[in-house]
């Protein structure tokens, strides 16, 4: 028998809806281990690059162009590692700066669904290592039969229709700052930005300072040259004050335009992620803008309403409103004794199984 040949014989990948994103899911086991090997296969499985990803799986959006891959972890404390990729669409791009939050929702179930983690009753819980950026998660989801149960009440804006919750805290796995220059406030090209990391590492600016008010559509900031320009100007600076080096073909840090809420929220937000503007936020996108909504003289702290701003350390639900609904972040912020401000999120999140086989990506060019 010849050796198992991907083109001709595929690879086992799950399809998975991943909060308002969509991703293919692997095992670590079934794709190459040499990360340049792997990646090369993931661009013809997605059908990259081609901005229609018409001969792969990708969706054509960098929403819908994502991997998961998924092991059994090897860390004391955690049952799974996940490896989070960005696959560029029509670049022939695959990212390991960033992880996903959306994403992150479908790696229980799908751990689950492939035996690495056995169901418990009605609710099972997932201990969830990051590996693109050391931070830990736990996952709790229904669980039916020794099976992920997908259906459910649950609704999320920017997803139709109602699904099972899928509840989601993340934290710190190290020392990583919150404030990555220690500052609530810095200046870029002329703007007073905030640089926060809780899980995402985003630029928080002013809206108003770009003639936005909050209520753009995505199509319609993507379309503006000028400003698409400014805001990746501000970007590239950025890059180096959060640690993260050279952005220019990273998919970090994500840009986020606040304006006063318009819903009753704390925040309207317009979110460069970097290159298109998400049609609603990222999980850890979220996280983070809440997180400074939360902290005094942050320019998302200066925006937000009375109802976000003022609500104390450790209340409730911070709503970040986005072009396609709000999204309620769960934020935890402490400060230690020596200042530093530290983090937690807890989000609500859905997933579902779309297909499960074998995918088939095309021959080399
Ligand atoms: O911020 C979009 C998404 C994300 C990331 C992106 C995300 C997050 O909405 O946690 O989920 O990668 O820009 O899937």
């Amino acid at each position: 028998m010849s050796a198992p040949d991907p083109v001709r014989d595929g690879i086992p990948c799950l399809l998975m809806r991943g909060g308002t994103s969509k991703g293919a899911y692997f095992l670590a086991d079934d794709l190459p281990a040499d990360p340049a090997e792997r990646d090369e296969l993931l661009l013809r499985v997605m059908g990259s690059p081609d901005p229609r990803q018409i001969d792969g799986i990708g969706g054509a959006h960098p929403l819908t162009s994502k991997v998961a891959v998924v092991a059994p972890s090897t860390a004391p404390g955690f049952d799974i590692d996940y490896l989070f990729l960005q696959v560029g669409v029509d670049t022939a791009t695959v990212g390991d700066a960033q992880t996903c939050g959306n994403l992150l929702a479908g790696i229980g179930p799908f751990a689950v669904e492939r035996g690495l983690v056995a169901a418990a009753g009605a609710l099972t819980s997932v201990r969830i290592r990051l590996l693109n950026t050391g931070d830990a998660a736990t996952a709790v989801f229904a669980t039916a039969d020794g099976l992920p149960d997908y259906a459910g009440d649950a609704a999320i804006d920017g997803v139709p229709g109602t699904a099972s919750a899928i509840s989601l805290e993340v934290g710190g796995g190290d020392d990583k700052p919150l404030l990555p220059t220690g500052n609530l406030i810095d200046e870029i090209d002329g703007h007073t930005v905030t640089l926060i990391d809780n899980g995402m590492p985003v630029v928080l600016l002013r809206g108003d300072e770009f003639g936005i008010d909050g209520g753009e559509e995505p199509a319609q900031l993507e379309a503006d040259a000028e400003l698409v320009a400014r805001v990746e100007r501000i970007r590239l600076a950025a890059g180096p004050l959060l640690g993260l080096g050279d952005v220019t073909h990273q998919t970090v840090p994500k840009m986020i335009l606040l304006s006063p809420p318009r819903t009753g929220g704390a925040v309207s937000t317009r979110a460069f992620i970097p290159a298109r503007v998400h049609t609603a936020i990222g999980v850890l996108m979220a996280a983070s803008v809440a997180a400074a909504v939360r902290i005094p003289g942050t320019v998302a702290h200066e925006i937000a309403g009375p109802s976000g701003a003022d609500a104390g350390a450790d209340a409730g639900d911070t709503v970040i409103e986005h072009p396609s609904g709000s999204f309620p972040s769960r934020v935890r912020v402490t400060r230690d004794a020596d200042g530093t401000w530290r983090a937690t999120s807890f989000s609500l999140r859905t997933a579902r199984k779309l297909f499960d086989g074998r995918v088939f990506p095309r021959p080399r060019l």
